[in-house]
């Protein structure tokens, strides 16, 4: 009879593990390194999802579908503190909660097992619990997207359709707080509430999915997208500060969604504010080709000062706008991507001035391609750059000083 027990348990227990949807491992780390915008590298604490990678701020975004049995498997690896993972928005049960002391915290060198059905489809947030204030600064956290049960480009089960969807996590760095002397703690069991002495939060770095200023078109973070396709933009605050999000007029952004649930109705607004742990959800559509962009404003809580603005830039590219542009211009870039040249073929069906210019994501010009010249006809124009960065880019052809038809060309 002995028998028979052990192996029901053990099937049990394999039952149990099979049911898992998705089974995701999360690497805590104390020795992560993160370049900020001046250059200089500082220390940070954070996620990852393997041994090789540098936990990187923010960690890794999770994403499942509603209703996926999901396991995080949380493996401390960092010296000193313990860690947990807190799903801020999710309904979890309190022992998967991970709030030290409701519900268990993850020390050195051990593996923590947070269980949990995927709710509601919508944008949710996991980090550190474990003194808070200094790890969540230090790095600890990420984004949760839950999509549909099947997995579609939909906001929610029942919701609105999307072709192009971009999260903007908004947090700060404020390098003092990534010295070594607040980092470097050690952890003592023993003690409840680990006291250190910190200094006034004073940021020196506003994020937008870890970067800042010139770091955004240097990774060519945009809104990369087409006329007429449908944008779903979800904005997340993870930081100190509150946010103001301007979209532009054009962009119509409708705010359908906050913290994972369904707006009752659809807030038409070109402005959204953001409070810290906040999540909306924004659908918006360019209606012209261009380069256009989204404004943060990061705003200080008490005295509602502004302290920083970033711009995420929207290229919208692919199609022409009007059936006159259509039959009158047409422009080819190739090879895309390019080594050090590439050709341009403009076809002009009536006799224009024609300018052609190259513009980095944030429309700075890089070169003029083409000066104002009458044209008309077939024009092929080749054009060597080699001392061109590698990245995004975007070739723009102006007809009569108008903005006409924007291409976008990746250098190798
Ligand atoms: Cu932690």
């Amino acid at each position: 009879m002995k028998n028979w027990f052990v192996v029901i348990v053990l099937f049990a227990g394999m039952q149990l593990h099979a049911q898992m949807d998705e089974e995701v491992l999360l690497i805590a780390r104390n020795t992560g390194e993160k370049v900020v915008a001046n250059g200089d590298t500082i220390r940070t604490m954070g996620f990852a999802f393997s041994l090789g990678e540098n936990p990187d701020v923010p960690g890794p975004t999770l994403e499942f579908n509603e209703g996926d049995s999901v396991e995080i498997d949380l493996w401390n690896v960092s010296q000193g503190a313990p860690h947990t993972i807190h799903l801020h928005g999710l309904d979890v049960d309190q022992e998967n909660d991970g709030v030290p002391h409701l519900s268990f915290d993850v020390p050195h060198m051990e593996h923590g097992y947070y269980k949990f059905k995927a709710p509601h489809a919508g944008t949710y947030l996991y980090h550190c619990h474990v003194v808070s204030s200094i790890h969540v600064q230090a790095g600890m956290y990420g984004l949760i997207i839950i999509h549909p049960p099947d997995g579609s480009k939909t906001t929610w089960d029942g919701g609105y359709p999307y072709d192009i969807s971009m999260s903007l996590l908004m947090s700060e760095i404020d390098t003092i707080w990534h010295n070594d002397t607040i980092l470097l703690h050690d952890h003592d069991p023993d003690v409840e509430v680990h006291e250190v002495e910190l200094p006034v939060y004073d940021p020196q770095y506003y994020l937008v999915n870890g970067l800042s200023d010139g770091q955004i078109p240097e990774e060519n973070m945009a809104l990369n997208t087409s006329v007429g396709a449908v944008n779903y933009v979800r904005l997340i605050n993870l930081g100190y500060k509150g946010n103001r999000v301007i979209f532009p007029a054009e962009f119509d952004a409708e705010i359908v969604a906050s913290d994972g649930r369904p707006f009752p109705t659809v807030e038409n607004s070109d402005t959204v504010y953001i409070y810290p742990g906040e999540r909306y959800g924004v659908l918006g559509t360019m209606p012209a080709e261009g380069l256009n962009s989204i404004t943060i404003e990061y705003f200080d809580l008490n005295t509602a000062e502004l302290e920083d603005t970033q711009e995420v830039p929207i290229v919208t590219e692919g199609y022409v706008s009007t059936t006159e542009l259509a039959t009158n211009y047409e422009l080819l870039v190739k090879p895309n991507p390019f080594e050090n040249s590439f050709s341009i073929e403009a076809d002009l069906k009536e006799k224009s001035e024609i300018e052609i210019v190259l513009l980095d994501l944030r429309g700075n010009i890089i070169d003029v391609i083409q000066k104002p010249k009458k044209m008309v006809g077939s024009v092929s124009i080749e054009y060597t750059n080699p001392t061109l960065a590698s990245g995004v880019y975007l070739i723009q052809m102006r007809v009569n000083d108008e903005v006409r038809l924007n291409r976008k060309i990746i250098k190798n």
